[in-house]
């Protein structure tokens, strides 16, 4: 029998396989649909101390490579979330709160208020692309130290990052060396490849209306900057830090191959929004399927073994 059950910081989870932040978690019904679904954990959309409409529509596109999008953060706020987060644990999977917000002020007030709502793990993001003439948190490693101290003496539930992609190893270092100094029990990476853009040529413009177009990418097209920051953070933490592996993955070997770089888990976001919550299945099926072809009874057999030449 194979076994896609994972443990991210001590947490099971009955399936690797789980929704990533922004991905159908905004609502309660929502929510409670992931609950029911195939997927190994809920997820909530990232949370502002104000719930929020987000940005002006349309925000996202999807294309055959993958997707943009500019959301702006859409979410009910944190009171809200806290609110729900008891029941969404009947479902017996994981819930990962994700804490965002619009200063470094709203992380301590929000993960304050959130842990004493006992999810299973919270999620910090650091990297929102979307919200106009913020920068990302997470391309700033000083402003990054500030609010992981902040919330970390206040989180008692196992407490992770979501971090951007970094294209330089000099980034991986300067980040681990600052994710190394706090006790972080996981890591979450990557977020959309920030600030792309998509045009139509037919009707000579942009896709999406915020920021002139520009959005962050997800999808198949982002896979290999995915890897590559699993890849990296693994070998800095030499595998010691939990990674849950976000980015490009469309099917089951694209799951395998987070996997081998080393993420215990893996999320989905663009081929959730394009197929639906059947994706969950479908993904544990292949992935299954590829696990039992090459004789791995367990994701642990596999994890972070990919062999360099
Ligand atoms: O809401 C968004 O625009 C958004 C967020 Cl917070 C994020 O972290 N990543 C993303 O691609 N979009």
């Amino acid at each position: 029998m194979t076994d896609l059950s994972t443990t991210i910081a001590g947490v099971r989870f009955p399936s690797c396989f789980m929704n990533a932040a922004g991905a159908l978690c905004v609502t309660r019904e929502e929510l409670v649909a992931l609950g029911q679904s195939g997927s190994g954990a809920i997820v909530t959309k990232s949370m502002t101390v104000e719930p929020r409409q987000g940005n002006p529509e349309p925000r996202y596109y999807g294309f055959p490579g993958g997707s943009i999008n500019s959301m702006g953060l859409p979410n009910l706020g944190y009171k809200a979330y806290a609110e729900l987060i008891p029941d969404l644990k009947r479902f017996g999977k994981p819930v990962i709160a994700s804490v965002a917000g619009l200063c470094e002020d709203d992380f301590p007030i929000i993960a304050a208020v959130i842990n004493a709502a006992q999810p299973d793990l919270i999620e910090v993001n650091l990297s929102c692309p979307n919200i106009p003439g913020k920068p990302q948190i997470g391309y700033d490693p000083e402003t990054s130290e500030r609010v992981i101290k902040r919330v970390r003496s206040l989180i008692t539930v196992p407490m992770g990052l979501k971090l951007p992609p970094y294209f330089d190893p000099a980034h991986h270092e300067v980040m681990g060396k600052v994710i190394g100094r706090h006790g972080v029990d996981f890591l979450n990476m990557i977020n959309s490849v920030g600030n792309g853009l998509v045009v139509d040529p037919e009707r000579e413009a942009v896709v999406i209306k915020p920021k002139g177009g520009f959005g962050g990418l997800g999808g198949r097209i982002i896979k290999p900057v995915a890897l590559a920051n699993v890849r990296a953070f693994y070998k800095l933490f030499q595998g010691k830090i939990p990674i849950i592996g976000t980015g490009g993955v469309v099917d089951g070997m694209d799951a395998f191959e987070h996997v081998l770089c080393g993420a215990s888990a893996v999320q989905i976001g663009t081929v959730l929004v394009e197929e639906g919550l059947g994706s969950f299945d479908r993904l544990n099926n292949e992935l299954t399927a590829v696990l039992a072809r090459k004789g791995y009874r367990s994701l642990a057999e596999c994890l972070g073994t990919v062999r360099e030449l």
